[in-house]
């Protein structure tokens, strides 16, 4: 298993090397100086919902982290994935005295007073997988490049549907944050190029919520629709209801989106879906674990051209984010098809 995730290191070292030298000039020098060497307390985790197998991975990577820094990890989210939910819990965290709040936010501006008041508080707050707005954090966390996972997404259907048919898109919520920007960066690639996606035309966008019984809905909506021949599901939860309905139905519809290998591995082998893509979802969260960490004792204020030591990650560094804050970056999406699926189904 570690051997499996040096080797998505690797490849995401590679990846994010050349990337990080595409992006021109970092900003300030690198002001590491320590204001204060003690880390620790307690490090909330506040998931987008906790019946979410993917947000459970991402924290099994924020729990390791903690247990090498020697922070107290606390895992909390709504039932569902709603920012209101998420308003009470940050409310509680305050009054808990916590000394951080990692969150994969369900609404990029309504958690805006609630994390401005923890941050007034002296807690340190990022967001992860599903950002807040930079009034509202100290750093995001960020996966992967939303322009390569959108545009790469929408190259994938094309190519599963030959030029020609229908895509629908099967999305999480209507606010979340990740799931926006990648659909945004799908319109793009299809907005800038006519000639090539003029058969492949975006059919619908639908929204399953996160949720495994209004994704299936909307699945077998999408499928009343004769003109669609392949989905986009830029969510795990709605990638495995996607994958259940078609292969249930023995539908020719295809899929393709983000889906974690574990859930998948049995679809990407019957050919329901193709490919796939997705990113080290335990390595998130342990990246999110050391970031807080060097938040909190001082080593980082998540000013870009600061840099930091992530555990097994190595060194990773703060940089623009496109909404006008700053970001960590993981790496690069990776590809998961029937060559490779049997291997990545067993690591996460
Ligand atoms: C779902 C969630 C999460 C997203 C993944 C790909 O689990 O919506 O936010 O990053 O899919």
């Amino acid at each position: 298993m570690k051997a499996k995730r040096m080797l998505a290191l690797g490849l995401a070292a590679i990846a994010c090397a050349s990337m990080l030298a595409g992006c021109g000039g970092a900003g300030e020098p690198a002001d590491t100086e320590s204001t204060s060497a003690s880390g620790g307390g307690v490090y909330a985790f506040v998931a987008k919902d906790v019946q979410n197998p993917y947000m459970q991975k991402v924290y099994e990577g924020f729990e390791k982290a903690c247990g090498e820094i020697g922070a107290e990890p606390l895992y909390k989210g709504p039932e569902a994935a709603t920012p209101e939910k998420q308003i009470e819990i940050i409310n509680q965290l305050i009054a808990q005295g916590v000394s951080g709040i990692a969150i994969a936010a369900n609404d990029a501006d309504a958690l805006q007073p609630a994390l401005v008041e923890a941050m007034d508080a002296g807690i340190q707050v990022i967001s992860l997988d599903s950002a807040v707005n930079p009034a509202s954090r100290k750093v995001h966390i960020e996966q992967a490049d939303p322009e390569k996972i959108g545009r790469g997404l929408i190259q994938a259907a094309y190519d599963m549907v030959g030029g020609e048919g229908g895509i629908a898109i099967l999305s999480a919520t209507a606010q979340a944050t990740n799931q926006n920007l990648w659909i945004s960066w799908m319109q793009k690639e299809l907005d800038e190029n006519p000639d090539k996606y003029a058969k492949t035309p975006l059919v619908k966008i639908a929204y399953g919520d996160d949720d495994p019984t209004k994704s299936t809905s909307e699945t077998q909506a999408l499928l009343t629709d004769p003109s669609i021949k392949v989905i986009i599901a830029p969510t795990t939860v709605g990638m495995l209801a996607a994958g259940k309905v078609l292969q249930d139905k023995q539908s020719d519809v295809l899929l393709t989106g983000l889906g974690l290998p574990s859930e998948m591995a049995p679809f990407i082998e019957d050919g329901t879906c193709p490919w796939m893509y997705l990113w080290n979802p335990v390595d998130i969260g342990y990246l999110a674990g050391y970031t807080m960490d060097s938040l909190v004792k001082g080593d980082v204020d998540g000013t870009t051209g600061q840099t930091f030591t992530a555990g097994d990650l190595g060194e990773k560094s703060v940089t623009d984010a496109a909404d006008g804050g700053t970001q960590v970056m993981l790496g690069d999406p990776f590809k998961f098809d029937p060559d490779n699926i049997a291997e990545w189904k067993e690591v996460y």
